[in-house]
């Protein structure tokens, strides 16, 4: 059969035509009033760095399938988009070009967004928000002040890596092997005045609600937040101190090796520890307190690293047996974990092990565990055994019963109790930097810290630009420049004072992100209840896996804070979440350096939209790192012909009855219907454009080998192909809806529905003969198995009864319609 008028699909043409033809039609604007149900379907707020880059082609295309799925289900979708715009790389960039953060910011958001619309997201773009907006911060400030109110945002002084170059305090994850990720210079500790979240008091919920995301959230990433989490159960015990009133309260996960500590170790910056030293040791204690300053907490805990501490100079009385413990402070116990004091029982721990062996402290078995002794090998001995030397618990055989008997002996002589404690510390949300949300407080010499009033919100940004945001030590908003700005009258007592120049940790904006964009205009609240009723919680959530901790359990904790707040109903804010993978090249992470980067604008130019969102898709499941050197665009471009050449291949009209099509290519039809809803429903995107390329491949063979195209059959498969593949390629779609003769937009299709009576295998009749005599009849699908006809065969009753307990010398097979048995 020749081929007709439409050969080839012009993708560029295609892209303006659709994206104006969309923006004009408001496809995708999700009906706030609508009767249908609902699905909210969200992509990770991207941060405006430049243009798009393959890894937001593959994060939006995972989304976007989804949300263009639901839609042809007859939901009603939100897939809203948004930027996460405020953020120390818009800072750099004006300190030098002497400019406004907000100029690089909004300039390049409008560079993405234009690179968004291109890409053909199913975007409802009436929604779009930016965290910079002063609408959107007023309401970042207004949440601060609740959290404020019921005391969950609160000032402490601490010791924060501070980077003496970038002049900023840095979270953890931001040092890198004791160096600031973005510069290199050796971070250092400075004690400050800072804001927190007490975030440590959701800990518990923050673990319990989790349940509520098994099986929709990846367990990899439930387990990393279970972790970082970290619940340790144990004791408190109280041990008595040498020359001081109060006991000393450490946390221990071993109450049961109680007898085996051999002495007492406190971190060196905890006030404990320079409350206690002797006179005798004080200046050799300092001198060591400022080397601990320089080491990261990852550095200090980790097992390897040789082991420092001084002598305190005193005691500490093990609470049971009376035995003095030296007292040291060691860097490898840090100041906010527990209560910053250990006992230590070098037998059974490593790290105390290690301690003790280079300050030759003495080494107490108190677990028999059948292994080699410890104080002779230096190998710890952490497992199960019998207790020895170790009063009530001698000969007792396992942990469990040794913790509980120690701990209620603890509690009845009034030395102990069961402890909970949480890895989780409180967060940290200062940041000394301009380009932030500003912190809504006031402070005043007489009233101390005063809350902006509502009414006055927001505390909009002063005008800096250029050197006014150069690092001086402090954030630029205390600096002159911001003098008229800081400058204000106590709310309350009307006198002279300063507004909080902290502006918040960027994490905060994208806390609550997603209750925004389900009321973006809304001016009584951070969101309407109702509309937030109406669409959330958020059905599916994509992002990428770096943010499987922080982001995911602060906008967790923010959601439960709201939720005790009575503004919603919920506690946990998106029901699955999907990790994509990461675009690389030639086995690397695209990098200037290595000059391996994929520039997505040139893979568009060159194949077009649909032809990198389908070879993104195709090229395996959406977790999984994609090789962009073992992927072809060029022949998923080929194959987006072959689709569109078939819509132009039929020539029945829309509305056809396709029940007197050909049978063979309605079941293959019906089939691909049915198992790519399955398909989607999974995320197995990559198997979805593997059937599509077969129907494409069954409806061609029909068509050219004497079906035609004006058998109803193949307008059932062209029509069923183009709203399937609609999902993955938008554009090539709308222009075969258009040629199979639809009114736009092929979004606005329904999904085909599925004859269940095609979706049976043809069935055939096989015989099964005993030594020649024909003895069962079996009705068997057309593509059983050898191996499967035999069982079957050898099961049949009459079978069994011919064979009258012979054993069985030899079953021959000829599948599908023949089964031979010749019994011994
Ligand atoms: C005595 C002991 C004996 C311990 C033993 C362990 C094994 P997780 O499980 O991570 O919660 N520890 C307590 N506070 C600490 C701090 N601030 N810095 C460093 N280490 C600290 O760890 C709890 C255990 O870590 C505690 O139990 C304590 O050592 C130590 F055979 O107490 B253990
Ligand atoms: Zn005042």
């Amino acid at each position: 059969m020749t081929e007709q008028v439409h050969q080839t699909y012009d993708a560029a043409a295609a892209q303006q035509r659709w994206q104006a033809f969309w923006a004009e039609d408001r496809t995708f604007v999700a009906d706030d009033a609508t009767t249908r149900p609902t699905r909210y379907v969200l992509d990770m707020f991207p941060y405006p760095s430049g243009d798009l880059h393959m890894g937001h082609a593959e994060a939006f295309v995972m989304g976007d399938i989804v949300a263009r799925y639901w839609r042809l289900r007859g939901f009603e979708v939100l897939h809203p988009i948004g930027w996460d715009s405020f953020g120390l790389p818009a800072e750099n960039a004006a300190i030098k070009r002497n400019a406004h953060p907000g100029e690089w910011t909004y300039a390049n958001i409008e560079t993405q967004a234009n690179s968004f619309k291109r890409y053909g997201l199913a975007i409802d773009w009436t929604r779009r928000l930016h965290t910079s907006d002063p609408e959107y911060y007023r309401w970042t400030q207004w949440l601060f002040l609740k959290f404020y109110e019921r005391g969950l945002a609160y000032r402490k002084d601490s010791f924060v890596n501070w980077c003496p170059t970038d002049q900023t305090v840095l979270a953890n994850e931001q040092v890198v092997q004791g160096m600031c990720e973005r510069c290199g210079s050796p971070v250092t500790k400075r004690q400050l005045n800072q804001w927190y979240f007490r975030i440590t008091d959701y800990a518990q919920r923050l673990l319990d609600d989790m349940e509520q995301l098994e099986g929709g959230w990846p367990d990899r990433v439930l387990a990393m937040q279970r972790n970082w989490i970290g619940r340790s159960e144990g004791a408190h015990v109280q041990f008595a101190i040498e020359g001081r009133e109060e006991p000393v309260t450490v946390f221990t996960t071993r109450p049961d090796t109680l007898y085996g500590a051999t002495f007492f170790v406190v971190a060196p910056e905890a006030a404990l520890a320079a409350e206690i030293v002797t006179d005798e040791h004080r200046a050799e204690f300092e001198a060591y307190l400022e080397q601990t300053k320089r080491a990261t907490e990852i550095e200090r805990q980790s097992t390897d690293r040789e082991k420092t501490g001084v002598f305190l100079g005193v005691h500490a009385i093990n609470p049971a047996n009376g035995a003095k413990l030296p007292v040291y402070a060691a860097d490898y116990v840090l100041a906010d974990y527990g209560t910053g004091a250990v006992m230590a029982v070098p037998a059974h721990d490593q790290r105390d092990l290690d301690f003790a062996k280079k300050y030759r402290l003495p080494v107490i078995k108190v677990v028999e565990t059948g292994e080699a002794d410890p104080a002779e090998t230096f190998v710890a001995t952490p497992g199960d055994g019998t207790y020895v030397n170790s009063g009530i618990l001698d000969g007792l055989t396992d942990k469990a019963t040794g913790v509980s008997t120690m701990i209620d002996r603890l509690e009845a002589t009034g030395r102990g109790t069961r402890a909970i404690t949480f890895r989780l510390r409180d967060w940290l949300l200062s940041r000394q930097r301009f380009w932030g949300c500003p912190i809504p407080i006031i402070h005043c010499p007489s009233c101390g810290e005063v809350p902006v009033p509502e009414d006055q919100l927001p505390v909009v940004l002063p005008d800096l630009r250029g050197e006014d945001l150069a690092p001086k030590g402090t954030s630029p908003l205390a600096g002159p420049a911001a003098t008229q700005w800081r400058e204000v009258a106590c709310p309350r007592c009307g006198g002279k004072a300063e507004r909080d120049t902290d502006t918040m940790d960027t994490f905060v904006d994208s806390s609550w992100y997603f209750f925004r964009y389900c009321s973006p205009g809304y001016t009584q609240g951070p969101f309407d209840p109702a509309d937030v009723r109406r669409w959330m919680p958020v059905d599916q959530y994509v992002g990428g896996v770096e943010h499987a901790i922080l982001h995911l359990l602060y906008m967790r904790f923010f959601t439960k804070v709201l939720h005790d707040m009575g503004m919603v109903d919920f506690v946990e804010p998106m029901r699955r979440l999907l990790n994509q993978g990461q675009v690389i090249n030639e086995g690397k992470a695209m990098s200037k350096s290595l000059g391996n980067g994929v520039d997505l604008g040139e893979q568009i130019d060159a194949f077009g939209v649909d032809a990198v969102r389908t070879t993104i898709v195709f090229a395996g499941p959406p977790e999984d790192d994609i090789d962009w050197a073992d992927v072809s665009p060029s022949s998923t471009e080929k194959f987006l012909q072959r689709a569109y050449r078939i819509a132009g291949d039929v020539t029945s009209a829309p509305g056809t009855d396709p029940s007197t099509g050909d049978r063979a290519l309605r079941q293959v039809t019906h089939r691909t219907v049915a198992e790519v809803a399955a398909l989607l429903d999974d995320h197995r995107f990559n198997v979805v454009v593997a059937r599509l390329m077969e129907l494409v491949n069954a409806t061609r063979k029909a068509i050219d080998s004497g079906v035609g195209g004006a058998d109803p059959a193949v307008r059932e498969a062209a029509e069923a192909l183009t709203i399937l593949l609609s999902v993955v390629a938008p554009y090539v779609t709308e222009e075969m809806w258009e040629i199979l003769g639809h009114a736009p937009s092929v979004a606005n299709a329904a999904w085909p529905s599925v004859d269940e009576s095609l979706l049976v295998q043809d069935t055939v009749t096989c015989v099964v003969q005993v030594q020649g005599k024909v003895r069962a009849k079996l009705e068997v699908a057309a593509d059983t198995s050898e191996a499967e006809l035999e069982r079957l065969a050898l099961a049949d009753p009459g079978v069994q009864r011919a064979l009258e307990g012979r054993e069985v010398r030899k079953v021959i097979v000829r599948a599908p319609k023949l089964v031979s048995i010749v019994p011994a």
